[in-house]
């Protein structure tokens, strides 16, 4: 009874360019659901309306014919919503078709405060989160004393609800944070104004998905970051409070696990991440800030310098692996235009001995990596629009990659904009 249904992933430590494909990928399509995180994502954009940094909204938006949910296992900030709509408006862009699930969990304001302050506290366990409340509010959910979108609606029950967990979270703000408590009635206000103001897109999302499996045509979910930084996958404890892998899309967007078609893995040319966590090709001094510039590689939410480094075939490997990916998607093939020679790690060495497939957090830490050197082929890519106009060296390296993750190719980016994908 389904179409086409596309869940795309991140498969290195996020930032490789999936709102650019998912943006694309939602030309066509009916329907884009974010299925994990929330403010912390940062997707940028960039297409015939203008240059975006989209943070909790799909990047489906820029298809009026697209509906965009905000799936039940993301976790919003309502005001941040609010606010990020409001960008869109300005930009001529319609959200009229967003809609957030009603089981969604509230990033409340004690969410943002306890994450920042929960960070510090972890010392050298220290995490490097957002600051965006993710963390917390996902603690909550689990705890079973999280507030839901639909409880933005229902102020008596909201109140009782908040007269329960409030007392508890101001304790710890006190006491332990040595903070000022938060004043219940004035939450109270706060999220019936953002429910008031919502409530025309908080919805059950079951019949809008139900209609849209039954319509036989293509759906898109898109994940934020990736399994290097998946609660159960990535590399624990320097990770986020989500699944952002191909099962985590089913439970989050509420799409029956049985319909996925397709599952795109995004694979920078080479490797950042931001936040904490082993990263054995990470390069150092004037090499790494001489690749971060080539790249623009700044966090599209904090603005934080990524670290980088080249290309890990052990890390990719385990992350198409875990998400069972039918295709990569290599992006950011241009930023290398101008190196001589590309080393990609194709193993770990530890202790002397050869590892392929990715160890515990704190032995990876401790790895080494194994390079194989390839060929740069020093000419711009930019211009590039079909897999033939491609350098042969720039060929090689593909095929190089495809071979070491062992997933088959689907697109390759070559620049920032929509236009710069070759769909193979
Ligand atoms: P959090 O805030 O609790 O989810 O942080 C936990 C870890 O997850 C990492 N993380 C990210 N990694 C890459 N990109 C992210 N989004 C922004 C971007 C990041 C930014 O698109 O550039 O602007 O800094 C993102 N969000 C969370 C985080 O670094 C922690 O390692
Ligand atoms: P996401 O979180 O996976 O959506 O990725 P981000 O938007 O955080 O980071 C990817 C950055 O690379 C953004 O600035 C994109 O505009 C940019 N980008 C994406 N694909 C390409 C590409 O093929 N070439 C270049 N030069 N930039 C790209
Ligand atoms: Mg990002």
């Amino acid at each position: 009874m389904a179409g086409s249904i596309t869940v795309v992933v991140g498969t290195q430590w996020g930032d490789e360019g999936k709102g650019k494909l998912v943006d694309l990928l939602s030309t066509d399509a009916e329907l884009c659901i974010r299925f994990q995180g929330g403010g912390n994502a940062g997707h940028t954009v960039v297409n015939k309306f203008g240059t975006f940094k989209l943070h909790l909204v799909p990047c489906g938006i820029f298809n009026p014919d697209c509906q965009c949910i905000m799936g039940t296992g993301t976790v919003i900030d309502p005001q941040d919503l609010i606010d990020e709509m409001q960008t869109f408006v300005e930009q001529n862009v319609s959200v009229e078709n967003l809609f957030i699930s009603d089981r969604a969990h509230v990033v409340m304001p004690y969410h943002k405060l306890f994450d920042r302050l929960e960070d510090e506290a972890r010392g050298a366990y220290r995490v490097g989160t957002t600051g965006r409340g993710i963390g917390p509010a996902y603690t909550d959910k689990y705890a079973r004393i999280g507030i839901r979108f639909h409880d933005l609606l229902h102020e008596e029950s909201l109140r009782q609800k908040l007269s329960v967990i409030l007392p508890r979270h101001n304790a710890l703000l006190t006491h332990v944070y040595n903070q000022q408590a938060l004043d219940l009635e004035q939450l109270v206000a706060q999220c019936i104004a953002w429910g008031r103001q919502l409530k025309p897109r908080i919805v059950d999302t079951v019949p809008m998905i139900r209609t849209a499996l039954q319509s036989n045509r293509k759906i898109i979910l898109e994940g934020q970051l990736s399994a290097m930084k998946d609660i159960d996958w990535g590399s624990y404890p320097y990770v986020t409070s989500s699944s952002p892998t191909a099962a985590g899309a089913a439970a989050g967007s509420g799409i029956p696990p049985r319909y996925l078609t397709e599952v795109i893995g995004v694979a920078k040319a080479y490797s950042t991440q931001v936040g904490t966590g082993p990263m054995p090709t990470e390069l150092s001094g004037d090499e790494a800030d001489h690749l971060r510039q080539l790249g623009s590689e700044y966090g599209a939410t904090t603005g934080r310098p990524r670290r980088v480094g080249w290309f890990d075939a052990v890390v990719t490997r385990y992350v198409a692996e875990i998400n069972g990916c039918t295709a990569i998607s290599v992006t950011k093939m241009d930023v290398l235009d101008t190196m001589a020679e590309i080393p990609v790690c194709v193993a770990y060495r530890y202790q002397g001995e050869l590892i392929h497939d990715l160890p515990d957090p704190q032995i990876h830490e401790l790895c080494e990596p194994v390079y194989e050197v390839l060929p740069g082929w020093l000419e711009s890519t930019e211009q590039a629009r079909a897999l033939e106009d491609l350098p042969r060296n720039a060929r090689l390296y593909l095929e190089r990659l495809a071979e070491l993750v062992q997933v088959p190719i689907h697109s390759v980016g070559v620049g920032p904009d929509r236009a710069q994908t070759l769909v193979l």
